[in-house]
Formats: C-alpha cells, structure tokens, sequence
C-alpha cells in the first residue's frame, strides 16, 4: 500500500515531508487537510492524528505524526534516501536532534507567533497582539542569530557544517520560509542582518529543485491574497471583505433588463443573477455559489459551510427549505405590494394575501423550529453559516414595505429580529455597505407614494438593483 501523507502546503513541517518524499522518490499518496475548513478536527482524521494536527502518515498500518519523527523514519525506512538527509554515523546523527530539539521552541516558536499576530492573524479574524508580535520577534531575530553564528558556522553550505543538507536544513528552511507572507518591510528587517541564513535558504532550494519551488508554490498564492486584501482594505478605509475573497463585481440591471443581453446570457442562460464566473467556471443559483465559495476559497471560516458531514446536511436542509418557503412568500408579497407598482405590473391582492400567509408561516418556523436552541444562529449554532446569510438578506427585502405592513408581519418574531441584528454584527461592516441600495430605493419607492403615484404609473425606478 502507498505511503499516505496527509498535508496542509501553507503548514511549514507539512511542506519539509512533501519535499522530502518528492526529492527521494518516496512513492506517496499527498492527502490535503484544509486547516481554514478545520478538517484535521473531523473524526477521520482524527483516526489518523488523534493531536489534530499536519502532517501525519499512514504507511501501512504504521501511523506516525510529528514531522521531525517523520522525517526520520522515512529517512530509515525507504532505502533510497541518500545518507546526508539523516546520516548513519551516530554522532552526525546526534547533532541533527539537537537542532530539531532546538528548533520547536526556538525559530519555529518564534516565526509561527510573529506571522500570527501580524499578517496571518487578520486573515484568520484572530484579534492580533502586538505585544505577542514584538516578544515574537525577539525570539525570532535571536534564534536566527544562533543559526547564523552557531549552527551554520564553519565551511559547510549546510547545518553542522555540512556540504550536503540533512532533514535540519529541510526543516528549519521550510519555517523560515513562511516569512514570505509578511509585509516586505518586516521581513527585510528581520531577515536582512542574516546574510549567512539568506545564502543558506538559497542553497536549499537549490539542493532540493523544483520540488522546493513546486512545493512552497501555495505560499506564494496566499502571500499575493493577503497583500491584495490588505492593499484594498486599506485604499476604501474599510475592513477586509467577510471572508477575504478577491472579486469583481460587475453590476447586472435588472430594470433594464441586462440579465437578457447575449453577454450575460453567455454568463447565465437562465438569465438570473447571482451568477459568478471562475476562470473557465461558470455557476448560477445562489446556494450553489455559496458552497462553491466556501469549498474553493481557502480562507472561508469553516462555520460558514462546516466541513462536518452532519453539519452541512442540515444546512442543506435549511436552504431547500427556504426556496419554497420564506423566498416565495417575501419575495411574492413585495411584489403583489410594493414593487409591483414600480415595475409596471399590476398588483394582485390576493396573492399578496396569500404570500402574507407563506411568510408568515415561514417566519413562525423560523422562529420556533431553526432558531430553537441556544445559539444565536440557525441550527443552534453560535456562528453563522451560510443558511444564514441567504435568509437574513431575504427577510432584509421587507425594508421596502410600508411600515404598518412590516410591523404586522415581524413584529411577533422576536427571535428572528434578535437573529437578523446578530447576522449584521457578524459581517458588519459589509451588511450595511451592501444593503445601503435597498434603502435608497425604499426611500424612493416611499417618495414616490405619497407623491400620489397611482398603480398605473409607469415604472420611473432608476434603480441598480
Ligand atoms: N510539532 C509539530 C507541529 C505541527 C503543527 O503545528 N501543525 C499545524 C500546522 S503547521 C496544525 O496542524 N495546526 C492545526 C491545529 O493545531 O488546529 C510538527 O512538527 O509536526
């Protein structure tokens, strides 16, 4: 059976087994486990690595975490792994724990802190510490000084003095590399008094081409993510988008009836937005964005699309649920009410009575069964997810109403109102920011009523909607 090596590439040891494996050969399955969708919590994997941590292997029915513990024993048990990874000669050998010993609460301990609490910590919602990050640093510019006047004294291109790179080097290179993620001040100030650590680093990509390049590839598309995130975050003043993920929005008018040109046609033939294009993939139905979004996009928070199997099925359960429930009756009755004048079509009483029924109703099992629980989110949970993201904007539709209207259909739902305040906070600011047309169409339409529009006005929306 295949040596199965479970991964996450933006993990430091995980990529140091993946070069590993790759520069000698080792025949090996790579298993990612997405550390942002929390998978290395799921009960298979657990099976695997009871820490809950990457990288693991499964070779056999021998399984192994720790990646210094790793590297040893593939050094050992794959005979074609040349003696320089993990020299026989006991002393050699010795000396190569000693810097693995070293390293886990030295320059890893230090350059894992440092990334967390500057640049990773933001992309993450972690709440930064820059105490943390200046005592980071000490330990970090200290330990690279050891490294560069200790470890890498002497001739040798490598550790110990070496001419051939041992798994130290592979180790202690792979942590200095997630450095590449910081701002290019901070790392240029950290790493450039290090002139012996800097040749060292080339000299190990060298030695390890293009496995090293190939592997650390990940890094790289995450370091252009978050700088791209904070560069836009920083030119419109605001924080960084919910989930952080880089997009284009191009605007569709539905007055004008854009969704029918041949262009958007090509983007969706239904002729409906939201839609997305994703280099070559196209998608449309907004549920299906959702999870796509969640699956593809690696810094979604796993609360938004849990990566538990249980989880997702009731999530799955509340969005089927909403399209013939709450979607009907809100989006019918603002039709057959308010919108309908605007849009030039002749409002219907009774289907507005009837879709009064539908989303009252739907409101009522809102309330009494998803909300039910403790949490303050669908499903009893404490974060939302993105069930409750699609019905919260749905309920937002009834800002449009008159206000007698809105109060009568809301007003007995106490809960659903304290869930939609809750789901605002949570992706504050860009609820508001995302929400502000509605409103100004709300005034509109408002404006436009007690100006003594009649039902047969022709429709004067110039709206983006
Ligand atoms: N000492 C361990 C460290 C492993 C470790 O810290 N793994 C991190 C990724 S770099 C992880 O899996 N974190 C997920 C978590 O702790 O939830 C090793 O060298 O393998």
């Amino acid at each position: 059976m295949k040596l199965k090596v479970y991964v996450y590439r933006l993990s430091q040891p995980s990529r140091a087994i993946l070069i590993f494996c790759k520069v000698n050969g080792i025949d090996f399955e790579e298993i990612k486990i997405e550390l942002m969708k929390r998978q290395q919590f799921s009960p298979e994997f657990k099976e695997v690595n009871a820490m809950g941590q990457v990288p693991a292997i499964v070779d056999g029915k021998f399984k192994l975490f720790e990646s210094h513990a790793i590297l040893i024993y593939l050094a050992c048990a794959f005979p074609g792994v040349a003696d320089h990874w993990y020299p026989n000669d006991l002393f050699k050998r010795a000396k190569i724990h000693s810097v693995l010993d070293w390293h886990h609460s030295n320059l890893r301990f230090g350059a894992t802190k440092f990334v967390q609490n500057t640049i990773l910590g933001t992309a993450l919602g972690i709440p930064m510490n820059p105490q943390a990050a200046a005592e980071a640093e000490k330990l970090l510019s200290a330990s690279l000084q050891k490294i560069e006047s200790f470890w890498l004294k002497g001739n040798g291109r490598f550790l110990l003095g070496s001419n051939q790179p041992s798994i130290a080097d592979l180790s202690l290179v792979c942590e200095i590399m997630q450095l590449e993620v910081l701002d290019e001040k901070d790392r240029i100030r950290i790493l450039g008094p290090h002139k012996k650590v800097q040749q060292w680093i080339e000299d190990t990509k060298l030695i390890t081409r293009p496995h090293f390049d190939e592997v650390h590839k990940f890094l790289f598309k995450i370091k252009e993510h978050l700088h791209k995130q904070q560069s836009a975050g920083a030119s419109s003043d605001t924080k960084p988008t919910v989930n952080g993920i880089d997009f284009e929005e191009i605007k569709i008018e539905l007055l004008k009836r854009q969704q029918f040109s041949p262009e958007f046609k090509e983007v969706n033939a239904m002729g409906k937005v939201p839609a997305i294009v994703d280099g070559k993939f196209k998608l449309f139905e907004s549920h299906a964005i959702l999870i796509y979004l969640a699956c593809a996009f690696p810094g979604v928070a796993d609360h938004w699309y849990p990566n538990d199997l249980f989880k997702r099925a009731k999530i799955h359960s509340v969005l089927d649920w909403h399209h013939s429930n709450l979607r009907f009756g809100a989006a019918k009755f603002v039709l057959n009410t308010k919108l309908g004048t605007a849009l030039g079509i002749p409002l219907n009483p009774q289907a507005a009575a009837e879709a009064e029924k539908l989303l009252s109703a739907s409101l009522q099992k809102i309330e009494s069964f998803w909300l039910k629980g403790n949490g303050r989110f669908l499903l009893g949970s404490n974060q939302p997810s993105i069930a409750d993201l699609s019905l919260v904007c749905e309920i937002m539709q009834l800002e449009v109403l008159d206000e007698k209207d809105r109060i009568r259909i809301l007003g007995p739902h106490k809960k659903v109102q304290q869930w939609i305040e809750d789901t605002k906070l949570a992706t504050r600011p860009h609820f508001d920011e995302v929400h502000k047309i509605l409103f100004k169409i709300k005034e509109h339409l408002h404006k436009q009523q007690s100006a003594g529009a009649s039902s047969d006005t022709k429709p004067t929306l110039q709206s983006k909607m």
